[in-house]
């Protein structure tokens, strides 16, 4: 196994299975994550798919039934990495399949797969994995977006990423976590730092105001009216009050 740290105790244990260990582990070793999992608070171990292999070369693909182009990757050795984590690091409470025929994964999946105590990742390679790994292991499926990729390795780091972030402790400061657009459901106000004025653009006199509350009141407002005008469709799930839909009323009515 090419485990990257084992942390009994930790608040979410996830366990990775690629053919690339090096490339999924080095996306950790800088960052929050990379933090969360020295300080013991996230458990990953990544998995090296050919450690489950039994033949002398380590194959972990073949030609696919019924012809046509490209290589499946076998059943088997996924089957004894999933075995072998069962034996090892308990009973996962979900296993997930990265793939582009997947549900979409959103931050609610995030949310939901944060709160688990332990979760697999399986990720695949050239033109997929053998669909019996999908029948009797995956326990879900998931996807991050329509666009294609060469494996799941990228998509598995950004749901490793997302879930992350929700487990308390990771991100440092937890009201940033819960201010994060999604969290929200509508998107976030724009930000300003130093200097006050640059090539010509002041940063808004507002934020250097020191007035608080109208501080507030100008960055909801910015978030509701770039909510309205990029992404309308978050609005219908948005936790809005009687003040939020009052300022939309208003920025709908100007145009
Ligand atoms: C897993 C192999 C590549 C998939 C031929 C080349 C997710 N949103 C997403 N886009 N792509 C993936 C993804 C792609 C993968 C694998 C995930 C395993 N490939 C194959 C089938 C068609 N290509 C993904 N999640």
């Amino acid at each position: 196994m090419t485990e990257s740290s084992s942390r009994p105790g930790a608040r979410l244990r996830i366990d990775i299975v690629t053919i690339f260990p090096e490339m999924v582990k080095a996306a950790f070793a800088e960052g929050i994550v990379g933090r969360a999992i020295n300080s013991g608070i996230l458990d990953v171990a990544v998995h090296d798919l050919r450690d489950f292999t039994t033949d002398r070369h380590r194959v972990v693909d073949d030609v696919p039934f019924g012809g046509g182009p490209g290589m499946v990757m076998k059943p088997e050795p996924f089957f004894a990495a999933v075995d072998s984590i069962r034996e090892r690091r308990g009973r996962p409470s979900a296993v997930v399949l990265t793939t582009p025929d997947g549900a979409r994964f959103t931050h609610r999946d995030a949310v939901r797969l944060s709160a688990l105590s332990h979760v697999v990742l399986l990720c695949g390679r050239y033109e997929g994995i053998d669909d019996r790994v999908r029948q009797q292991l995956a326990t879900e499926e998931l996807s991050i977006g329509d666009y294609v990729l060469s494996g799941g390795e990228l998509p598995a780091l950004v749901m490793l990423d997302a879930m992350a972030r929700l487990v308390p402790g990771v991100v440092g400061d937890e009201a940033s976590v819960a201010h994060d657009t999604f969290t929200q459901g509508i998107l976030d106000y724009p930000q300003f730092t130093r200097p006050a004025s640059f090539r010509g653009a002041d940063a808004p006199a507002v934020l250097l105001s020191g007035h608080h509350a109208e501080i507030a009141r100008w960055r909801r407002r910015e978030a509701l009216a770039r909510t309205l005008e990029r992404r309308p469709d978050l609005l219908a799930d948005a936790e809005l009050d009687d003040e939020d839909r009052a300022i939309l009323d208003a920025l709908r009515a100007r145009d």
